[in-house]
């Protein structure tokens, strides 16, 4: 609950929203302003530590793009304001329309969460299931989804490293220092950096802060990263570094890897991607023999030329080192709920559970409890002594269920809610989905056709992927065409300027929140974020948006919520096993399940704490996957019990909990193959290198001179989570990078304008020459080229970097898109005239 009287010397615990590290903080509110941030000390993952950037999170929570009111578009492309009845009264109606017209597999979900809000996303989920849709993609589709497929090729969920312990950390394409992704990221890296037994490995063309910290950095030309990591694996096998005991143990599938790696020519490879075949020998020599390695890598290969291949050579380095399961390694590890791909419950450490007399034991006990609880709970009416005697006899049926068989019932459950697509193919581009997800830059084909089975409407949440996916005039002309595009954000967005209805979302410091980005090892944490003050005046959580459509859509019977209701009146045992054999008879139901428990043992909650249902539910979900390790946590009550455990210490504890503590050793549980062992042979990728021999990389021509890496990561830039450019202290128009050589063959200073051209587009910028580029390489950051009302009009400042890349240039197999790499011709802007006409402030223009 929120206080009313909350003073303004308070200290409220919240987290950060600009990248995906979600550090806690602690926030003085005054007035609705985010008055003092800092960093918490009681969060268990970030202890105290922030970035430069939370401090001025207030431009994110107030300012001129904060929207307050529904609005329809108009036909003559204007915005109407409308109530919020009328706007969820037409959304629904038009929703039913297109899936009686063309089917709900015609309806596309987009987003669902950015950096830090995923709570909201999680009952949007209901509303993909309400509608039939089949189709979801979301920002994961154009960086992670190669890597995540080679992940689960291997051996089957994301992993991270332990770079607090690492004695060699290997960054391919990352730049932490200013990305993070790592908790604690820049004390981690000085500390690697100070020590003279540990060692960082970092590939990139650029001298990153990152680079510029490493004992090696392998500066390679850019997009040739596939020759520099074959090289690097080449070498570990042919000097014979790796760990061939290990391996005869713990992986299959290693002699064809070997076999492969044998015919490298690594001077060949070498020359290929312009590092020394010392350097890359060196390095090679270092991670081989090292006591730890771990490993990242992200948006320099993953938004690069064979993205796919490289996370396969990328982890290839670990794994043929042996460098899992142990302290400095590589780890897959827990979820609260994962946010791609398949739930796994975690093998028990005790002896195993399933045998099948107790299973039907404990599905008879919940079928018969829930019975018996369904007719008493049809009885009583609110709480009473009968309600804590069937409580009681809940708990009873509850243990026995989910001792034998709790993990098998939830199974199917969460994977109809985490992974909603089956992977496979889109049926009008034949796009490959992984992790159900589309890929993004796919999403704009799958529109513009006359295909029958075309997608015909879009829901976009907490995303903004006109200005985010590549070629911006392509998408825009894509939602132009659909039949209904619905935009919730809590700001006026390029994507929301072309939906037809525009949903204001209370901010994240305004409602319940929580980032599914839980991804460390061996601890692993989750945060509840309270509310900081109350909702905007017209603006409304995604929860209650969601709830209120399906309402309206009329997709779960009155009687069952209202049975459920009773339940959950009677205590949590008893919802919990009505709510089990519930949707154990009715597994059409189970996509439904955000909506259900936000209907139902919402309304037990406080008003306006509804939205906490979901994280019951992902607390009981957390429990029954990674019982031992939940645990070692501290949550030892057994079965349904332990979730609600988990679910009161989430409550209580605003500035986080450790929901799980594993052992190093427990990496090799998490492993999806029967075998329990690495699969170390992917064929298809490995037919992709054996034709790296055949290829010479060249990525610019005449015509377009330059690589372009259009999306660096900078100090002040978070996506484009802060619309307004004076959060920037310096830097505010995110300059063009080049190297002192490119700059002075141009006759250029820094400062001066130049306009790039690339095949989609042309832009205008402003160059500051760094020592950071080397020659043919230019980057520009991220987060750039949003407008933001001002009391002149719209002010747009930095290159919409998506007006100048292609849908073309991607991934083989995956789709992402080649952001890092972008062919482009720069010329100097010189005449004074047009200095004045081409103001660098004037966002990118396609044409
Ligand atoms: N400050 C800040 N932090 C952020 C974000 C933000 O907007 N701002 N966004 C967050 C998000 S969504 C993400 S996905 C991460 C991304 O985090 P990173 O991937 O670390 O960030 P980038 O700066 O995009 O790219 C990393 C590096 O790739 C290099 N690179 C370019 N071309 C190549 C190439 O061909 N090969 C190799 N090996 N490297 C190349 C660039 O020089 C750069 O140093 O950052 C997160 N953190
Ligand atoms: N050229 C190029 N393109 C890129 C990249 C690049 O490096 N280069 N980076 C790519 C990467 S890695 C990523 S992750 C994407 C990110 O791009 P997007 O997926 O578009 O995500 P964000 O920029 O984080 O946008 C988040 C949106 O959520 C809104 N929002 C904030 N809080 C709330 C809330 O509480 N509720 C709702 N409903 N909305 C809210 C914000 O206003 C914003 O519009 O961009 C990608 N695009
Ligand atoms: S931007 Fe990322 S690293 Fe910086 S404080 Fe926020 S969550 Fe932490
Ligand atoms: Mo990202």
């Amino acid at each position: 609950m929120i206080d009313a009287n909350q003073s303004a010397d308070t200290w409220k615990k919240n987290a950060c929203i600009l990248c995906e590290c979600n550090c806690g903080i602690e926030v003085k509110v005054d007035d609705r302003r985010l008055l003092k941030i800092r960093g918490d000390k009681d969060h268990p993952g970030s202890q105290g530590y922030t970035c430069e950037k939370p401090l001025r999170l207030d431009s994110y929570q107030n300012g001129s793009h904060r929207l307050d009111t529904p609005l329809r578009r108009s036909a003559d492309g204007t915005y109407e304001e409308i109530d919020w009845q009328t706007a969820l009264d037409e959304i629904a109606a038009r929703l039913r329309a297109v899936r009686a017209e063309h089917g709900g597999e015609s309806i596309f979900f987009y987003g669902g969460g950015g950096q830090g809000n995923h709570l909201g996303g999680s009952y949007g989920r209901a509303l993909f299931h309400a509608v039939g849709a089949r189709y979801t993609s979301n920002a994961l589709a154009q960086e992670k989804t190669g890597e995540g497929f080679v992940d689960t090729e291997l051996y089957g969920s994301h992993t991270s490293g332990d770079f607090e312990n690492a004695e060699v950390s290997v960054f391919v394409g990352k730049n932490p220092w200013q990305s993070h992704g790592m908790a604690r990221a820049r004390p981690t890296l000085k500390e690697i950096a100070r020590d003279p037994e540990r060692s960082m490995i970092v590939i990139d063309p650029r001298k990153s802060e990152t680079a510029a910290m490493a004992d090696y950095h392998l500066q390679l030309k850019p997009g040739t990263d596939v020759w520099c990591l074959a090289a690097l694996d080449a070498t570990l096998v042919q000097e014979d570094l790796i760990a061939s005991e290990w391996l005869r143990a713990n992986a299959v599938g290693v002699e064809e890897v070997l076999t492969l790696l044998r015919e490298v020519d690594i001077a060949d490879y070498s020359r290929r991607c312009g590092v020394p075949e010392e350097t890359i020998r060196a390095a090679a020599r270092r991670i081989g023999r090292a006591g730890s390695v771990s490993t990242y890598e992200d948006l320099g290969i993953q938004q690069a030329p064979n993205a796919t291949v490289n996370a396969y050579l990328q982890k290839l380095l670990w794994v043929l080192t042996g460098n899992f399961a142990k302290p400095g390694g590589m780890h897959m590890h827990s979820w609260m709920f994962p946010i791609a791909g398949t739930w796994f419950p975690v093998p028990h450490d005790s002896t195993p559970r399933f045998d099948s007399a107790r299973r039907t034991v404990g599905l008879l006990a919940m079928r018969s409890g829930a019975g018996a609880m369904r007719w008493m709970a049809a009885k009583l009416s609110g709480k009473g002594f009968g309600s804590s005697i069937m409580e009681r006899g809940a708990q009873t049926s509850l243990r026995m269920f989910f001792e034998s068989s709790g993990a098998a019932v939830a199974q199917p459950i969460a994977n109809i809610l985490g992974n909603p697509a089956q992977d496979g193919f889109t049926l009008v581009t034949g796009a490959r989905i992984v992790s159900g997800l589309i890929p993004a830059n796919s999403i704009a084909d799958e529109i513009l056709t006359d295909h029958p089975d075309r997608l015909r409407a879009m829901w976009i949440d907490s995303s903004n992927p006109l200005h985010s996916l590549a070629d911006s005039d392509r998408f825009r002309r894509a939602m132009r065409s659909l039949d209904l595009t619905v935009v919730v954000d809590v700001a006026l967005t390029e994507t929301a300027r072309e939906a037809d209805y525009v949903l204001p979302a209370s901010s994240q410091f305004e409602k319940y929140e929580a980032s599914m980005f839980t991804l460390h090892f061996p601890h692993n944490t989750f945060q509840l974020r309270n509310p900081l003050m109350p909702a905007k005046p017209g603006t409304r959580s995604e929860p209650f948006i969601y709830a209120e459509l399906i309402d309206r859509l009329g997709s779960v019977d009155k009687k069952l919520l209202s049975e459920l209701r009773s339940a959950a009146v009677i205590g949590r045992a008893a919802f919990n096993l009505v709510l089990f054999s519930t949707i154990e008879q009715r597994p059409e139901l189970a996509g439904l399940l955000p909506y259900i428990l936000y209907r139902t043992l919402g309304s037990t909650f406080a008003e306006g704490e509804e939205a906490k249902a979901m994280i019951w539910g992902m607390a009981q979900m957390a429990c029954i996957a990674n019982p031992d390790a939940a645990r070692r946590a501290g949550f030892t009550a057994e079965g349904a019990a332990q979730g609600e455990q988990l679910f009161d210490a989430i409550v209580n504890n605003p500035q986080g909990v450790t929901f799980t503590d594993d052992r190093y050793e427990d990496a090799w549980k998490y492993i999806r193959h029967a075998d329990g062992k690495i699969h170390a042979y992917i064929p298809e990728l490995v037919d992709e290198i054996r034709l790296l021999d055949k290829e010479d990389p060249c990525y610019t021509s005449d015509a377009y001179p330059f690589i372009l890496s259009a999306g660096e990561r900078r100090a002040f830039t978070a996506n484009v989570i802060i619309r307004n450019p004076e959060w920037r202290r310096r830097d505010k128009q995110g300059s063009l990078r080049m190297c002192p050589t490119d700059a002075s063959a141009m006759g250029v200073a820094s400062g001066d304008s130049v306009r790039l051209t690339t095949e989609t587009g042309t832009a205008s910028t402003v160059v500051e020459i760094s020592e950071m580029m080397q020659p043919g390489h230019v980057s520009l950051p991220n987060g750039m080229g949003v407008s933001y009302p001002t009391e002149t009009g719209d002010e747009v400042v930095g290159v919409a970097l998506n007006t100048l890349t292609s849908v073309t240039r991607r991934d083989k197999f995956f789709g992402n898109p080649w952001h890092k790499n972008v062919p482009v011709r720069i010329e100097a802007i010189r005449t004074p005239d047009a200095m004045e006409t081409d103001d660098s402030d004037v966002p990118a223009e396609a044409i």
